[in-house]
């Protein structure tokens, strides 16, 4: 389903009085204000493909209607939502979920909804129908080389679907583990592992780079083969300079200090980028800035500190992704909400007074230091957030327009009640 221009216009136009008054007020305490507002425009979050249906658990899945079915579907919800926050110009696929039946179609159907190809997904983690080794052990840690050939057969596929959608990277998830004390020789584990890597680092076109994603648990629960940062930065450190560690947010223990671990790795240059959620517990899969979000705040503090000290390009240098489940609300809804949770800690970190927290750290006033850092947190940016959307043609109130419009229903009168497979 499209959005039609002019309908956003009419949104924006209907929005605009009490949007100015809002913006005025905020644009009146900022000394940076079209600084800021120019890196938000510029700057892009991935939309997984796997999110765009009704999630669920083991327990059960309450499916939504007017569901994508299709890859094609996907991608149009996908431009959906960047049409409505042009925030949102990029989809990461997932194979075999989404292998694209016709290269040049989807191609053309990207270049018409404004969208690139983010990173590709690998899935070593199930069978799938016709497989000759099973992955109930593991992939590349197998203990059986078969097993191991297969996985990187895999990959290597992997690489060549993205070559050809014009991607330029590749994001490795290893559900690899064990979940008995005694099951796992770890060392085999990781050097099997690490070989499987070199193999899948050997085919890597010259600009391309591959992500691996770290997990501290599920689907196994006693140890994970890629468990932890330390890890995956070993695997990404001995792999070479196109390897990088990916960090998704639900993917620690409780109360782990991820704003710390992305400033170390982008210390080291090591950085891939993100899996952007919210959790309570596990891997929940949340919408992102729901449950923690000074977190998200102090992790984009890090972010631009770490980004500004190395003269990095916020908006491309590093893979800005959302990795999300939708278990009760509307998918669409959800990654709407994400994407603005995300737009909001990025602006609210561009706040931050660098110079006095700098010194605030040398004389080591604590006090302060919390002070400059939560007065940027407690700066009410949503109306600079708009501001960027609607100077880039997008709507001033996404959720409301969606709501507004009926795009859920449009969608079902369009699809039917479709149901679509989400995680
Ligand atoms: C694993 C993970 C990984 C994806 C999968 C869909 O938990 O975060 O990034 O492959 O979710
Ligand atoms: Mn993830």
């Amino acid at each position: 389903m499209r959005i039609n221009k002019g309908t956003i216009d009419q949104h924006n136009e209907a929005n605009l009085k009490v949007h100015r008054q809002k913006f005025d007020f905020i644009n009146g305490q900022l000394d940076n204000t079209e600084a800021l507002i120019q890196k938000l425009v510029d700057f892009n979050v991935a939309i997984p493909s796997w999110a765009l249906g009704t999630g669920g658990t083991r327990f059960a899945r309450f499916s939504g209607a007017g569901e994508p079915a299709t890859l094609q579907d996907k991608m149009e919800d996908v431009g959906l939502i960047h049409a409505l926050n042009s925030a949102s110009g990029a989809i990461s696929l997932h194979i075999p979920w989404d292998i694209p039946s016709d290269y040049n179609a989807i191609k053309q159907l990207a270049a018409d909804l404004n969208l690139k190809f983010d990173a590709v997904n690998s899935n070593t983690f199930q069978d799938q129908k016709g497989q000759k080794h099973s992955y109930k052990f593991g992939s590349l840690q197998h203990t059986n080389k078969a097993v191991r050939q297969q996985a990187i057969q895999h990959n290597i596929e992997v690489i060549e679907h993205g070559v050809a959608l014009g991607s330029k990277a590749l994001t490795v998830w290893l559900s690899d583990g064990s979940c008995f004390p005694g099951q796992l020789n770890f060392r085999k584990a990781f050097q099997n592992t690490l070989d499987g890597l070199q193999q899948i680092y050997a085919t890597l076109p010259s600009d391309w780079k591959v992500y691996i994603e770290y997990k501290a648990f599920e689907p196994n629960f006693y140890s994970t083969t890629v468990g932890d940062w330390g890890q995956s930065l070993l695997y990404a450190n001995k792999l070479g300079p196109k390897a990088f560690t990916l960090v998704d947010l639900g993917h620690h223990l409780p109360n782990a200090n991820i704003e710390q671990i992305v400033a170390l790795l982008m210390m080291e240059e090591k950085l891939a980028g993100f899996h952007f959620n919210d959790s309570k517990y596990g891997d929940d899969d949340l919408t992102v800035g729901s449950i923690k979000p000074y977190q998200l705040f102090l992790i984009f503090n890090e972010l631009v500190e770490g980004m500004d000290a190395r003269g990095m390009n916020h908006a491309t240098d590093l893979g800005w992704m959302i990795d999300a489940s939708h278990n009760v609300k509307d998918p669409l809804e959800d990654l709407l909400q994400s994407v603005e949770a995300i737009m909001i800690s990025y602006a609210q970190a561009l706040l931050v007074d660098r110079v006095a927290l700098n010194e605030a750290q040398l004389n080591n006033d604590v006090v302060a230091a919390q002070e400059i850092l939560q007065n940027a947190f407690r700066t009410d940016v949503r109306a600079i957030v708009a501001e960027a959307r609607l100077r880039a043609g997008a709507a001033i109130n996404p959720l409301q327009f969606y709501r507004t419009e009926q795009v859920r229903n449009q969608l079902i009168n369009q699809r039917g009640n479709t149901i679509a497979s989400g995680l």
